[in-house]
Order: C-alpha cells, then structure tokens, then sequence
C-alpha cells in the first residue's frame, strides 16, 4: 500500500481529487484543516488535507495526475494540459514558492525581532517590510543606490503582503544577477582538435591556482580532456611548486614561462598533446602600471584566450570595481568570484552584476580541490541575500 496527500480548499474537493485519481477502492486515513504557522500563516492561507492510501498494483498514478494543477493559494482547479502550463511557466509561482519555503526559517525569525520603528523619521521606506529587507541587504552589502532600484516599487505603504514583496524582491535580484551569468563557456564546450588557453588572471592570494586545479581536476577526471598548465608566476618559487604538485597529481604537463618571448613556444608545445592550457598567472596589484602593461602584453601574446579575472568575493565593492576596470582596458574576460564561504557581504556581487556588468562564470565555495567550485547561479545568490545559507 501507499500514502497520498491531497490538499484543497473544501472536503468535497480533496474527496473528488482522490476519487478521481485512486478510484473508489481508496482508503481515506483522515481529513484535516490545516492552519499555517510561522510565517506561512500570513503568505498561505488554511486549507483542506486529505490522506488516502492505495494499492500500487491496481493505480497508475503517473498516468492519472495530469488533470490536477495547484496553484499557489492551494486551489485545485482540472486542466488536461498541465505539462503544457508547468513548461510554459518555468520560473514561475510555484518555483518562487519553494524557495520561499526555504525562506521560511530566517525570515520568521527576523521578523519577530523586527525592530524597526513604525514612526521612526530614519526609515527610508514607508513600508516596514520593505525597510527591513532593506536594513538585511544593506547589511550583506549590498549598495543602497541597488536597493533602491530593487525596492522602489514594493515601498507601498499599503502592501503588507510579504509573500508578494520577497517574490518581487527575489524576482528583481534574480534578474540583475542571472543578465550576468554566462551561459557559453569555452572552458565547457572546447571543440575536439582545436585546444583552448584559458587564462587566469588577478590580484594576489585571490584563489588563482586553487581554482585552476578546481577546473582542470574537474575536466581530467569528469570529462576524459587532457590538460596542461602553463605558469608565468616565476616570482614565488612556491607558486611554481604549487602548480607542479597539482599537475603531478593529475598526470599533466607543467611549462614555465621566464620571458614573454617563450609564451607562444610553451603553448604551442602543450597543444600537442592537451585539449586545453590553463594559464596561471602570478597575482599582480592592479595599482601598479608597469604589471598591468606586463599582464598586457602577455595577453597579446595568445591567440583567442579565454581569460578569466578571478575576485575575492571578500573584497569590498569599490575595490572590485577598481580591479575591473584597470583589466577591462586591455582585456575581455569573465568573472569568478572566490572565497565565497568567507564572505558576510556577498551583495558584492550583486553590486558588480549591476553596475560593472561583467559576465559572471563561476564561484568557489571553499579550498576543496575539486569540489568546492560551481556554476554560478543567480538563484542561489539571491537566497543568500534573503537570509538563506549558500547551499
Ligand atoms: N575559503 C576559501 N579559500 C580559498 C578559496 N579559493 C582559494 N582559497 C584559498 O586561498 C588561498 C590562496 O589561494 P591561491 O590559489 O594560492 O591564490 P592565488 O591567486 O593563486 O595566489 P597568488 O598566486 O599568490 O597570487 C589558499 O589558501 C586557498 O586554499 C575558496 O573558495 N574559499
Ligand atoms: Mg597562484
């Protein structure tokens, strides 16, 4: 036997939508009101649950459920195209809803200790939910000039429907975030015969060389490529080292690269036998001129690299920003936010999708070498600017 729960708005609905799907030899266990709590009690309203068990053996369920949507407010209303309507609406209601659910804990939380002062003349917002998702953003550093854009049009005195305002406030940021995210990456799609130079570039102890050993370990061992790392950082003799040992552990070549007349040889050498070069480069203050015009030149030196400017996701934004731009004059690049494990502002990034606009590739969630690195998604950042833990 199995469980199914149904949930509706009347007893006569859940009846008839177990009926419907179980048929008449279903066994009702109970009919209950359920009545949300937590913060639920205001964004659901109560509702009907039915439970029923059924013979596996003598109901399809697969082939019975289309006929049933729920919406968000738990009505149940019969549509033979559900599959049509679930596709249509991808990122929809129901989506929106589950991540609120995830919402759930920290906001409850926060908003009984929600002490902000209905009459205080400090607020910027007339609407006491708005200025505190205000107050939190702020406080993951997010800029106030990119609150504001995001919460302009939720600061409704009269809206006091928190479900509505975080699915706005979530869309907004969702929105800024994922017009950065890349969705074609060399590193993903090389061609066979037709090796690629991946070059990593920025300041020091970003997470260069971690993150190297994060993505080519990943290639090696998911994919079946072959990678080769090249190194141009000869100032530390620990950085060649650093590399040389991830390349030994992953069966792959290391070249050297003293001068800049060699970098085309060194490429050229590892592209017989790799499908890719990974280019470490050593971190370099992007204050200092004459680095940058080395890191320039260098550049010029590769046919159609894939270049990517590693941050700090610890950094504070007008650093970032300041980074950025002293490499966009010379370089087109993707972005990849380290350390994001460290990091209590990681409205950093937000800041950066909305005013640097950069394409985003990847963020490192820690020093595991492979594991800790991932697509980035503006799903995830904007839970975390909502309360949630980066998961
Ligand atoms: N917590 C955390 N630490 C990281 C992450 N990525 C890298 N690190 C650590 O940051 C430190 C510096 O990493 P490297 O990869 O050597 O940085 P780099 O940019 O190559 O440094 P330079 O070559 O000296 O410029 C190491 O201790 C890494 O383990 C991350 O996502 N989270
Ligand atoms: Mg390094």
């Amino acid at each position: 036997m199995k469980i199914k729960k149904y949930q509706g708005e009347t007893e006569e609905q859940v009846i008839e939508m177990a009926k419907q799907e179980l048929g008449n030899d279903a066994i009702v266990l109970s009919i209950k009101r359920i009545t949300p709590t937590g913060i639920f009690s205001i964004i659901k309203k109560p509702y009907i649950e039915l439970t029923a068990s059924y013979d596996e053996n003598k109901v399809n369920i697969e082939s019975k459920q289309k006929g049933f949507f729920i919406d968000l407010k738990g009505k149940i209303s019969s549509n033979s195209s559900l599959e049509d309507k679930l596709k249509e609406k991808d990122n929809t209601i129901e989506k929106l809803e589950k991540r609120i659910v995830e919402l759930e804990g920290y906001l409850e939380k926060a908003m009984k200790s929600l002490s902000i002062d209905k009459n205080s003349t400090n607020n910027k917002y007339k609407n006491q939910v708005v200025q505190f998702i205000y107050e939190m953003l702020l406080s993951k550093g997010v800029h106030s000039s990119v609150c504001n854009y995001i919460l302009e049009v939720v600061d409704n005195e009269e809206n006091q429907n928190i479900d509505l305002i975080v699915k706005i406030v979530y869309t907004k940021i969702v929105e800024i975030l994922n017009n950065v995210a890349c969705d074609s990456l060399e590193i993903e799609n090389n061609k066979v015969g037709e090796p690629k130079t991946i070059v990593f570039l920025g300041t020091t102890g970003v997470g260069k060389t971690t993150t190297i050993a994060k993505l080519s370990s990943q290639l090696i061992m998911n994919k079946n490529k072959k990678v080769g790392f090249i190194t141009s950082d000869t100032y530390r003799i620990a950085a060649v080292e650093q590399l040389k040992t991830y390349a030994e552990i992953l069966g792959s070549q290391v070249e050297i690269v003293y001068k800049i007349d060699d970098v085309k040889e060194k490429i050229n050498k590892l592209k017989i036998m790799n499908d890719y070069i990974f280019f470490d480069t050593a971190g370099r203050s992007h204050k200092n001129q004459k680095n940058m015009e080395e890191i320039k030149e260098l550049l010029n030196e590769i046919d159609n690299p894939e270049i990517y400017l590693v941050v700090s996701s610890t950094g504070n934004f007008e650093d970032i920003e300041n980074i950025i731009s002293a490499y966009s004059k010379f370089s087109n690049f993707n972005l990849i936010f380290t350390k994001i494990d460290e990091t209590d502002t990681i409205g950093t990034i937000l800041n950066i999708a909305y005013y640097a606009k950069n394409k985003i590739a990847y963020v490192t969630v820690g020093q595991n070498v492979p594991s800790d690195i991932e697509k980035f998604s503006g799903e995830k950042i904007a839970k975390v600017l909502l309360g949630s833990m980066y998961k």
